[in-house]
């Protein structure tokens, strides 16, 4: 009965155009903070006025003549067919109406689509149930995951009421912070299953598919945050991955950039922890980044999400069952580079010790960090982690080739795979294929050259990456991926060209 009430109170308020206290309960589309979503605003209006405009003239018609040539009147049909007149006038008329329309539109979609001249581009890749966020002119990178206050309210018999939380389903723990008046290009694709990007501020949303990759553009004027969600329609929690638009002027944003970057090179806190403080933690990070699949108690979904309650993995080896979470496993996805290490360490310490388990082992950071590919963990930007390495090595040596490849191929794992992917097949039109590249195949210098001083969106990499991490990841990028130039170079030669 209440329902039905609310129901009833929210349709009256909708007719008669206010807001209510709990939601707005607006008619129209949002008229958004970009140009574009202006645009967008007064093509729907313009198409709107010309409907009610086109329903006033043809229903008026219709009414007149059914009521002041009715038959009563004595009034008689007309009979005529083929009135040349009525057929040249009401082709005519249609046209220069659909005409009128179709020009601004076009003008809009044309301007949607142009993603040239941006001043900086940021990758967002969708994932079960969270988004990444990578900017590839600063290396900035992180995950952006539903705010902790919506994820406790939201499960089953929570006991919270989601009225008491703000914004509630519709906040992050790491928003998206962007500059304003720049033109920012967004590319996007997904690691597992179709997402959809949306924030309807911004005017459009967009599709990020696994393998494929999507452009779009956005220049927002006024500082602000702007709210909006994964709009994928395929899978409930779809719902539980939000997107926050935080939009700051240049010299804020300045500010965010620099404190995020000192953030990353701060890294994960590698100290030893007790067990209890391992359980305590992870229990955070559990409900966070695993209830979603494996359930806030551990029962799993039997057929599609093991239990790590009784798990023979979980029980089993705590190297073999750290393996699996860090580089994932069919539908579970790898955490290597979503987690630090500290928490990492921390989760995989709290599913072995509650959960309804009890193996009483745990693991430290320091393990896990070892456990890491070389430069992933830490939300850190290539620069970070190919630093130390440097440092370990200070005099370049001769390498063979086949241990330049060999290093080569952890290089290209920690820096490359984003882009150019595991295989070195890319993602055409924008991330080139490096097996068959005639850039790879060819001269070995014009490469050096360009992997120096990047290129379009290729990052420049003659600063972030050691001499030797340079020489190795050339030669492996030669003579792997399916490519067989079968030659290379030393560090030294790079160290001379940096
Ligand atoms: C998107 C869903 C998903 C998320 C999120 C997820 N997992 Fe999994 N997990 C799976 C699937 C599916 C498997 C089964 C993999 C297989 O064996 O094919 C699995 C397997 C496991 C296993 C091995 C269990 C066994 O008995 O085989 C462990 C341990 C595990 N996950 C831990 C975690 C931890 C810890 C987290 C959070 C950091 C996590 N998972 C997050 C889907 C998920
Ligand atoms: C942020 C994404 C990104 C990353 C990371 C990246 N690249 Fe690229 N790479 C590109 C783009 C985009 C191009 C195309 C540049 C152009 O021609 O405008 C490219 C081009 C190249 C080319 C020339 C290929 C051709 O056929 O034109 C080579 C070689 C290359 N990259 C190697 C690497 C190596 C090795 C790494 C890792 C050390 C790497 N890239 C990391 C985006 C990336
Ligand atoms: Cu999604």
């Amino acid at each position: 009965m209440n329902k039905t009430k609310q129901l009833f109170a929210g349709l009256i308020l909708m007719a008669l155009g206010q807001e209510s206290a709990r939601a707005e309960y607006s008619l129209n589309l949002v008229k958004g903070v970009t140009k574009i979503s202006n645009d967008i605003y007064d093509l729907h209006m313009l198409t709107l006025w010309i409907c009610v405009l086109i329903g006033i003239v043809v229903f008026g018609t219709m009414f007149y003549s059914i009521y002041h040539h009715r038959k009563d009147k004595g009034h008689k049909a007309e009979q005529f067919h083929e009135n040349t007149t009525v057929e040249i006038i009401w082709t005519i008329i249609p046209t220069v109406i659909l005409i009128s329309m179709a020009i601004p539109a076009t003008k809009t979609m044309l301007e949607l689509d142009d993603v040239q001249d941006s001043d900086m581009s940021i990758k967002v890749t969708g994932w079960q149930w969270k988004w990444e966020y990578d900017y590839l002119d600063s290396g900035i990178h992180f995950f952006s995951s539903l705010d902790e206050a919506s994820n406790k309210a939201r499960q089953l018999d929570s006991g919270i009421d989601p009225r008491s939380v703000s914004n509630y389903l519709l906040n992050v723990d790491h928003p998206l912070v962007i500059p304003t008046n720049k033109k920012i290009r967004f590319v996007f694709t997904a690691a597992d299953v179709i997402h959809s990007w949306w924030v309807p501020a911004l005017g459009w949303k967009k599709d990020a598919n696994p393998g494929f990759i999507n452009e779009a553009w956005t220049m927002v004027e006024k500082p602000g945050t702007y709210r909006g969600q994964c709009t994928e329609l395929c899978g409930k929690d779809h719902g539980f991955m939000p997107i926050v638009v935080v939009a700051m002027d240049q010299p804020d944003y300045d500010a965010w950039v620099k404190k995020t970057q000192e953030e990353a090179q701060k890294g994960p806190d590698l100290s030893d922890q007790s067990h209890d403080q391992l359980v305590a933690k992870g229990a955070t990070v559990y409900e966070k980044n695993c209830s979603t699949c494996h359930l806030p108690g551990g029962e799993g979904v039997p057929g599609a999400f093991p239990a790590l309650k009784g798990s023979s993995v979980v029980k089993g080896d705590i190297k073999a069952q750290a393996e699996i979470v860090l580089n994932g496993k069919n539908a579970m996805p790898a955490f290597a580079k979503m987690l630090k290490a500290d928490e990492l360490a921390a989760v995989i310490t709290y599913t072995r010790n509650a959960l309804g388990n009890k193996v009483g082992d745990e693991i430290q950071p320091k393990a896990i960090q070892e456990m890491l590919p070389e430069g992933a963990g830490a939300s850190a930007p290539a620069a970070e982690s190919s630093a130390p390495k440097a440092e370990a090595q200070p005099a370049v040596s001769e390498m063979t080739k086949d241990e330049l490849i060999a290093r080569g191929k952890e290089v290209y794992e920690s820096n490359c795979v984003s882009c150019h992917q595991a295989e070195g097949q890319g993602m055409p039109p924008t991330f080139p294929a490096l097996t068959g590249s005639p850039v790879v195949t060819g001269d070995i210098k014009a490469q050096v050259d360009l992997m120096m001083n990047g290129k379009g969106m290729m990052p420049a990499f003659g600063k972030t990456l050691s001499a030797t991490d340079f020489a190795a990841v050339v030669t492996y990028t030669r003579n792997g991926l399916g490519n067989a130039v079968n030659d290379f170079i030393q560090p030294k030669e790079i160290e001379a060209m940096q």
